[in-house]
């Protein structure tokens, strides 16, 4: 046994996989893109590991580079690969996707096998709803590397203070290695090979209203009228899995949801949008057209003696489309048009997992899944395989096969899905939230380190459901999530069937009040979220970042998991946060709403030094006119200068690939006791004149707000007296 040898055994008799395990040497090592390498282990397959998470298959761009330091060492042992990369110094680790736990995940593990886990109770939390084989390490100077496993087997991801090791229960994979100057890089590097989110329609971007389920036409239109009447900003309610006749995914409840066109027609008569959910499990019933023509079409996925697989969920006995084959995905993404065409907005595609309910089974037998060696087809790029590969990407491909039946119908709208189950990778396709949490402390502080984690992970457009949706909330905990809930990607509230009302006023005037201020800070904040998502679409940087973001070099930040930024410019510090480690320099209080200054509920916000902060009028949905006018915040950096953008485009469709849409870059400079707004740069060739008529500046500095009006053509100065 030579040292190396010796090393991998220890390793393996240390995570109890096994005793011996055979070192397999480099077949190839190349540069795929800047500061990228890719690592191919001899005895690679594609056949065995097909690749569900890069976005193109990678092209090699030549020789690795010479000061490359970043090597893993693959093993395998028992038809089960391995590979970990060994670290030098004290690295701050970051990833895993959607985890529970700490922000920093050195010293932590977790088991990649998609996992329908309530109250997040599974295996002590550390087997959820997704699978990011993907760990980012920052360095002490604030350069960082990242690293993927390219394999959806199962599989476990260690992360040790001095190696990050990943044991799957598969064949061979590749590996990327990212190594680049600093985490922010690190991230585009990540999008360059997994892609990003596509810019979601702007309504998107408001509050959500979920339950489930809002179980009646009546009740659903109750909702939204409180809401406008109340003048509670909202933009979606969410029909959850009550609306269909018996559980049948693509029908609607005869009685209940007897006319989902006139219910949807008159939410959007009221500024709403009308999302309903879908999951894989198609009732086994020869009368049901959907399975009928599942059936026809051969989709389901099939066990190894040729027999249709059949597994329990909502419906009863269910049969699941087999999305590893092109042509079922073609079908499902077909069975969208007429559902959509009643005049919904976005979809909700839940127990992806794919969930089974096998509760019925002794113990020891079940899985909550389908058995390991169920066979899935394939077919294109895709070989043959076994659940064991294929459980992981399940929820991705149906994600993939919903995305494109959604903008197959409506091909001039921007696509909205959610996802409970996805990929690494799988942000190309939905949106994300975090699963089923509860009503409890310990969940909703923990909901920030979860959507941090998914936004490292390659997977920006994520939230908790606010207000926990298991157990009754009570108003305290409610205001407490939502005033820093508001600030998250996604923000929408949801509840479980039998738990209490929670609706923004379920609690009371009071809680009623503090959950208007909370959303009305949301929507005017929109044209700044907008404008991150913009980046995020292009770049595939996170639209909430951690704190340590603002400084990388500032090893004080590095687990600071309660304070969270909103792009760069906005510090997010929840109220429930105790001693949060915030960032150095200048940052200014930013007010945004009356009253909100005393609301002991409404999370604190500051503006960063050197920035200039786009914003709009309260509006009560994403379709108003926000710039009626538009505000911008300005807090000058120490040499009396800052900058900031706005994106603006028609809020849906396509136009702005083509052109239609202003990227404006605005830029403050002091001058003695004046100072200067104006628009530097306009990029696209939309007229934002049109849009944006007036403009109101409040200038922040060391806590007191100067403020100036104008237009964009003309600029506008401050005087500082
Ligand atoms: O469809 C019902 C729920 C849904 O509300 C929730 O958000 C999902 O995570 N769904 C799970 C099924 C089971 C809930 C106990």
């Amino acid at each position: 046994m030579n040292f190396k040898t010796t090393i991998f055994s220890i390793f393996f008799i240390s995570t109890g996989m096994a005793i011996y395990a055979q070192q397999v040497p480099l077949q190839k090592k190349s540069a795929v893109g800047n500061r990228i390498v890719e690592f191919v282990p001899k005895g690679f397959d594609k056949n065995k590991t097909p690749s569900l998470i890069l976005a193109s298959e990678p092209i090699s761009k030549g020789k690795v580079p010479t000061d490359w330091s970043l090597i893993p060492e693959f093993s395998f042992a028992n038809n089960k690969a391995s590979a970990v990369l060994n670290l030098k110094g004290d690295i701050s680790l970051y990833g895993g996707g959607e985890v529970t736990g700490p922000l920093l995940r050195n010293g932590q593990s977790i088991k990649l096998w998609n996992t329908d886990t309530g109250a997040y109770s599974v295996e002590g939390g550390k087997r959820l709803y997704q699978t990011h084989p993907w760990v980012m390490g920052v360095r002490p100077d604030g350069s960082a590397f990242g690293i993927i496993f390219d394999s959806t087997w199962k599989a476990e991801l260690i992360t040790n203070s001095n190696q990050i090791i990943y044991n799957s229960e598969g064949a061979l994979f590749r590996v990327y290695i990212i190594d680049r100057k600093s985490p922010q890089e690190v991230m585009k590097g990540l999008s360059e090979l997994t892609g990003t989110i596509k810019l979601p329609p702007r309504w998107a971007l408001g509050y959500h209203q979920c339950r489930f389920s809002y179980d009646s036409e009546k009740r659903v239109m109750e909702i939204a009228d409180n809401f406008r009447e109340k003048k509670i900003p909202c933009d979606v309610i969410w029909m959850d899995i009550d609306y269909m006749q018996g559980y049948r995914v693509f029908t609607f409840d005869s009685i209940r949801f007897e006319n989902p066109k006139r219910l949807n027609d008159n939410l959007h008569s009221k500024g709403f949008k009308a999302i309903y959910m879908i999951d894989p499990g198609v009732k086994v019933d020869k009368e049901y057209t959907v399975y009928q023509s599942g059936s026809k079409n051969d989709v389901w996925v099939q066990q190894n003696n040729g027999e249709e697989y059949h597994g329990k969920v909502w419906p009863g006995d269910c049969a699941f489309p087999d999305f590893t084959s092109p042509k079922t995905r073609k079908w499902w993404a077909g069975l969208y048009k007429d559902f959509l065409n009643t005049g919904i907005d976005g979809v909700w595609n839940d127990m992806n997992e794919p969930a089974v309910n096998d509760n019925d089974f002794p113990e020891d037998k079940r899985l909550g899944t389908m058995p390991y060696d169920t066979p899935h087809k394939g077919g294109g790029n895709l070989p043959q395989g076994s659940h064991l590969l294929y459980h992981n990407a399940y929820g991705r491909l149906m994600v993939e096969a919903s995305y494109d039946g959604i903008l197959k119908t409506n091909p001039e709208k921007r696509p909205f899905l959610l996802t409970r189950s996805n990929l690494l990778g799988g942000q190309r396709f939905a949106a994300t939230w975090t699963g089923d949490n509860y009503a409890g402390w310990d969940h909703l502080k923990l909901s920030v380190p979860m959507s941090l984690t998914l936004g490292l992970s390659g997977q920006p457009f994520s939230g908790p459901d606010i207000g926990g949706f298991l157990g009754n909330t009570d108003g305290d905990l409610w205001a407490n999530w939502l005033g820093f809930g508001a600030f998250m990607p996604f923000a929408r509230g949801h509840a479980c069937a039998g738990t209490n009302d929670k609706e923004p006023w379920a609690y009371g005037p009071e809680i009623e009040k503090t959950s208007r201020i909370a959303l009305e800070r949301r929507y005017r904040l929109l044209p700044y979220l907008y404008t991150l998502f913009y980046e995020s679409s292009k770049t595939g940087m996170p639209v909430m970042s951690p704190v340590f973001f603002a400084d990388v070099k500032d090893s004080r930040l590095r687990a600071e998991e309660q304070a969270f930024l909103l792009g760069e410019n906005l510090l997010v510090v929840p109220a429930f946060a105790k001693n949060p480690v915030l960032p150095s320099g200048i940052w200014e209080e930013l007010n945004l709403i009356e009253g909100e200054k005393t609301d002991k509920y409404q999370a604190k916000l500051s503006i960063r030094g050197g920035s200039i902060i786009p914003a709009g009028k309260v509006i009560q949905n994403a379709g108003e006119n926000s710039f009626d006018p538009l505000s911008l915040f300005v807090c000058l950096d120490k040499e009396g200068k800052a900058s900031g953008e706005l994106y603006l485009d028609s809020g849906d469709g396509f136009g702005f690939q083509k052109g239609d849409y202003a990227l404006i870059t605005f830029s403050a400079e002091k001058k003695n006791d004046i100072v200067i707004v104006r628009v530097s740069n306009v990029e696209g060739k939309r007229n934002s004149n049109e849009d944006v008529k007036a403009v109101n500046v409040s200038l922040i500095l060391s806590g007191k707000i100067y403020t100036g009006s104008g237009t964009l053509k003309d600029g506008i100065t401050i005087t500082l007296k």
